[in-house]
């Protein structure tokens, strides 16, 4: 096949849609040359096919790690057409062109993160070799190699043949895709070779590989292109988090959607029993917790009815008929009529009823079927020329010993306010202060830079339900604390709730002392910044 006859060459792990390309280039009039597994799948589908052995007259060897790794494979795809010599040297030598080159990868990735894990030696024989040096060569050569990664393209290139006009933009795509196929392929495996070292969680190099899920309308002003793209490890198995959450109804989700409703479905993960959140501006404004979830969903709005409307409603049960309707009707505490408008429900599962309804309280409202968050994943974030990582904080109250530091020892409900408090905390930005009683929150005051004006703002919020209730701190009160402590404790909180650690500790015990309230130091800090 020397000859001018055009040919493809076809190398697949994954041979979905493997009949429909093979008969797609057949009647176009394409030779087809193959490697031996994909050799053999397209003959029993009907496909005539050249073994690649038939023309490097070499079996494929060493296992197959050497199949394709031959001049007359890669002279064929490499060659430059506009270079008589190049020419020259195929027809001295015998070696066919190739139009057409085809090729998925060994499932490195599938294989290594498979239940039960890969023994060393089979993740190395799963690294391809043969496979990426043909998709860079095709890819380096685009021009007029045509070369192919993911079988969604199948129609695309076989249109693009039968179209019989040619279009550099086209090929570059393809050409682009390759070379990001294969960087995404090279850093799975350097990835898992990492971690075969025992080496460091944080590896001194990093590559993140990120796919595009959907590009979205802006940012989180309307001047600000933005684009959502979820973590390429995780698309395909079963992850959890709100990049994976399936959408049932409503707008396109936003920049802000997203950022709210990760906040929103954090934080109900985190509590064991039936629990309502309420998030807005990524803040949770009301949670609440009861048996019964009708009323937790109640108690959230009353929390802060106001900054409620217009926010993220997430449970961390079933919605079924009965809190769809109670979501669909409830009406505004603030003036008792209106009925509360949220742009999202997120939530663990919905029966069929609970769907239903929910669909008819409007038709934007954006509702989400959410699988819970792994644990142990990496926090990254972005700063100027960087990204910060770190692990992701996991620690629940279970986790953390409260430690009474203070003559007053608080009665058991008083405790359980303390840890609900903490769990609360965990999700508001810093500074952070919760006001909690009986599983519901009754205030909080986040995002000051001054923890006093994040205490008053909580303190306000609670009001007169404030008393005998638990305030929690997500960190210690540095300078202020004295004046911080003093206003928690005559405006008649029951319990405090703070890491401990700072050389003003004494003065914060001898406050609580004097006023009769328990302190619990936890040493754990929980900043959200
Ligand atoms: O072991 S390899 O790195 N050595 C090669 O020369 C080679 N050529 C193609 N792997 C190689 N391949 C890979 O074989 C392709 O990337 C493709 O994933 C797979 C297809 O094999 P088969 O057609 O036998 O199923």
């Amino acid at each position: 096949s020397a000859s001018g006859n055009k040919q493809a060459l076809i190398s697949l792990s994954d041979k979905k849609d493997l009949t429909l390309l093979g008969n797609g280039l057949q009647e176009l009039g394409y030779t087809i040359v193959s490697t031996g597994g994909t050799a053999s799948a397209l003959e029993n589908a009907g496909v005539s096919v050249t073994k690649v052995e038939q023309l490097t007259r070499f079996p494929e060897m060493l296992d197959g790690r050497v199949k394709t790794l031959h001049p007359n494979i890669h002279g064929g795809i490499l060659a430059r057409r506009d270079q008589k010599h190049h020419m020259e040297a195929l027809n001295k030598h015998g070696i066919g062109m190739f139009h057409v080159v085809v090729v998925n990868l060994y499932p490195f990735y599938d294989k290594v993160t498979s239940a039960g894990g890969i023994a060393f030696d089979d993740g190395i024989e799963n690294i391809d070799i043969g496979g990426p040096a043909m998709i860079r060569a095709a890819a380096k050569n685009h021009k007029d190699v045509l070369v192919v990664v993911d079988s969604q393209d199948y129609p695309a290139l076989l249109e693009f043949l039968k179209g019989g006009q040619d279009d550099q933009q086209f090929r570059r795509k393809l050409a682009w895709k390759a070379f990001e196929h294969v960087a995404s392929y090279d850093s799975a495996v350097s990835e898992w070779l990492w971690k075969q070292t025992g080496g460091d969680k944080f590896p001194p190099n990093m590559t993140v590989p990120l796919s595009l899920k959907s590009s979205l309308r802006y940012g989180e002003n309307p001047h600000q292109k933005a684009a959502f793209y979820v973590d390429k490890s995780l698309s395909e198995v079963n992850a959890g988090g709100i990049a994976t959450a399936v959408q049932h109804h409503g707008k396109e989700m936003s920049y802000n959607n997203y950022l709210d409703a990760d906040a929103a479905w954090n934080c109900v993960s985190e509590f064991r029993n039936p629990t309502c959140v309420i998030v807005k501006h990524t803040n949770p404004c009301g949670v609440a917790s009861r048996d019964d979830i009708l009323e937790a969903y109640r108690l959230a709005v009353k929390a802060d009815p106001v900054s409620a409307f217009g926010g993220i409603v997430a449970f961390n049960i079933e919605v079924d008929e009965t809190l769809a309707k109670e979501i669909r009707e409830f009406r505004s505490p603030t003036d008792g009529e209106t009925r509360m408008f949220y742009e999202i429900v997120v939530a663990p599962k919905y029966t069929e009823k609970g769907l239903e309804v929910l669909r008819g309280k409007s038709k934007t409202l954006r509702i989400l079927e959410a699988k819970k968050n792994e644990k142990g994943k990496l926090s990254l974030r972005q700063v100027g020329g960087g990204w910060l990582a770190q692990d992701s904080d996991d620690l629940t109250p279970e986790d953390i010993q409260f430690n009474v530091v203070s003559e007053k020892k608080p009665q058991d409900s008083e405790l359980r306010d303390a840890e609900f408090a903490w769990l609360c905390v965990k999700h508001v930005k810093s500074n952070a202060i919760v006001i909690a009683k009986d599983n519901c929150m009754l205030g909080m005051g986040s995002g000051q830079p001054n923890r006093l004006e994040s205490l008053r703002i909580a303190l306000k919020k609670a009001g007169d339900d404030v008393k005998g209730a638990a305030l929690a701190s997500d960190a210690f009160f540095p300078f202020a604390w004295k004046d911080a402590v003093e206003e928690a404790c005559e405006s008649g909180v029951g319990v405090i709730a703070e890491p401990g650690g700072s050389i003003r500790d004494g003065d914060a015990v001898d406050c609580c002392n004097k006023y009769g309230v328990s302190l619990l130091f936890t040493n754990v800090r929980h900043f959200r910044h």
